[in-house]
């Protein structure tokens, strides 16, 4: 059995701004130095990439790109270029197959000897017919570029059915038309999947006549889920899957510093796929970023796990909430309200920590999340404010009528602003601490309501 995959890479392949000439260059010096080989270039958002995939790069920009690939070959990482022609390509069309061949031929003049041609994301249905269209341009152009100045040459095929089970008559017939030689990209089960196994993988590989090779949608961040912020560890990859597959590439996130945090995981899992522990992993990755500020960037990674991979609510913050709850039940309001407000003073005080961490790219990309965070700290320690006023209203009231009535008050106002502050909440722009600080304090607006309206 072995453990290492033939491709171990990262796609810039998500929807959204694409990362800048410097932003890939410090990603090829982290994919040297984790153990990925492989980068493909396939940002959605570069106009040449799929609109105007038959349009040569302009002079300016092919500049760059033989930049990135000089900085690829030192760095020991294999790029590929991959193109997108399917929302305009006439597959019949000669015309059309020579532009993309000549387009992708001038990549191969900067030295690119991988290519990627993608169909993902076209309205065409996907039937037996497109299919059998996209295998013959794609075996033509694999045997152009091969036998043309670009010489041996890998490609990298994404189909237009990319998840499920295989079993459509689609992807049938991609396994039975494109030349074995090519790759073939999968996403899973899903198109966001949270669990890789190797049953999947090997009934994939079945039908497409080679072992599959995953294009794994994590952590990208884009489309609906871009108040999620996915740095939580890899998980859910059956340890096997070498045995099944060719490799995974990974889709990260537009907020490239900040992808490098489950990268790390990523690349833990990779490099020994049997011992792959994501917790250990994942405080490693943390350590990477700062020894010192390792606690802070782990509680926040937790509030931060909702994704795909992780889809409920974060366990430690329900956690604490449980706590609080329990206690309360039992009488002991001094230690819940204690042990509940030390996690949000915490939170705040991890907030400080992140915004001074040293990487200050990170500190950018994670700015959202930071400070939705700290509301949400300051929501949770107003909202035990409010119970604790109320607590000490109905337990121990003051003799004093006018006192009390000031007291009642006082605190129906701060009830008052909690309530604003959750339906401002609905805006905020981001998912960190899942729905369990807004459930919190919302149950203590609900359940205050009797003693404090007014
Ligand atoms: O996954 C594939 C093959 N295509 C697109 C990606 O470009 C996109 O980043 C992900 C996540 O939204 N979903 C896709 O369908």
């Amino acid at each position: 059995m072995t453990s290492a995959f033939r491709w171990q890479g990262i796609i810039e392949g998500f929807y959204g701004k694409p990362w800048s000439l410097q932003e890939r260059k410090d990603m090829m010096q982290f994919m040297a130095q984790n153990g990925f080989n492989v980068y493909v270039y396939a940002p959605k958002l570069d106009p040449y990439h799929r609109e105007k995939w038959a349009q040569p790069y302009p002079d300016e920009i092919l500049d760059e790109l033989r930049e990135l690939v000089r900085t690829a070959n030192t760095a020991g990482v294999k790029f590929v270029f991959a193109i997108s022609p399917g929302l305009s390509i006439d597959y019949t069309s000669v015309a059309d197959r020579e532009r993309l061949i000549s387009k992708c031929q001038s990549l191969g003049d900067l030295g690119v000897k991988a290519f990627g041609l993608f169909f993902d994301d076209i309205p065409q249905e996907p039937t037996a017919q497109l299919a059998a269209d996209q295998a013959q341009l794609a075996n033509s152009v694999y045997t152009a570029l091969a036998e043309g100045s670009t010489g041996p040459c890998q490609l990298f095929f994404c189909p237009t059915k990319y998840q499920g089970d295989g079993q459509t008559s689609y992807v049938h017939a991609i396994g039975e038309h494109l030349d074995t030689a090519i790759e073939v990209f999968w996403t899973g089960p899903h198109v966001c999947s949270q669990e890789l196994r190797s049953e999947h993988a090997e009934a994939v590989s079945k039908v497409l006549r080679r072992p599959v090779l995953f294009w794994d949608n994590y952590p990208v961040n884009d489309a609906l889920m871009g108040a999620e912020l996915h740095i939580g560890p890899y998980t859910g990859r059956a340890p096997d899957l070498p045995d099944f597959s060719s490799g995974i590439i990974v889709n990260p996130m537009e907020a490239a510093e900040a992808s490098k945090i489950p990268l790390r995981t990523v690349a833990a899992y990779m490099s020994n796929p049997q011992e792959y522990e994501p917790g250990e992993a994942w405080r490693e990755s943390f350590e990477a970023v700062s020894a010192e500020a390792a606690g802070a960037l782990e509680r926040f990674g937790e509030a931060n796990l909702i994704s795909p991979l992780h889809p409920e609510d974060p366990p430690r913050m329900q956690q604490a909430v449980a706590d609080y709850k329990e206690r309360a039940a039992s009488f002991d309001f001094t230690g819940a309200m204690t042990g509940l407000g030390q996690f949000f003073d915490e939170m705040k005080r991890d907030v400080e920590v992140l915004r001074n961490l040293p990487n200050k790219a990170l500190v950018d990309d994670i700015e959202p999340w930071l400070q939705d965070y700290q509301r949400w700290a300051e929501c949770g320690q107003q909202t035990l404010a409010i119970m604790r006023g109320t607590f000490s209203l109905l337990l121990e009231p003051p003799a004093d009528e006018t006192e009390r009535r000031e007291m009642q008050q006082t605190l129906a106002h701060t009830r008052r602003q909690l309530g604003l502050t959750l339906k401002e909440a609905i805006d905020w722009p981001t998912k960190v601490c899942g729905d369990v600080v807004r459930r919190f304090c919302h149950d203590v607006y609900r359940g205050t309501g009797r003693y404090l309206s007014g």
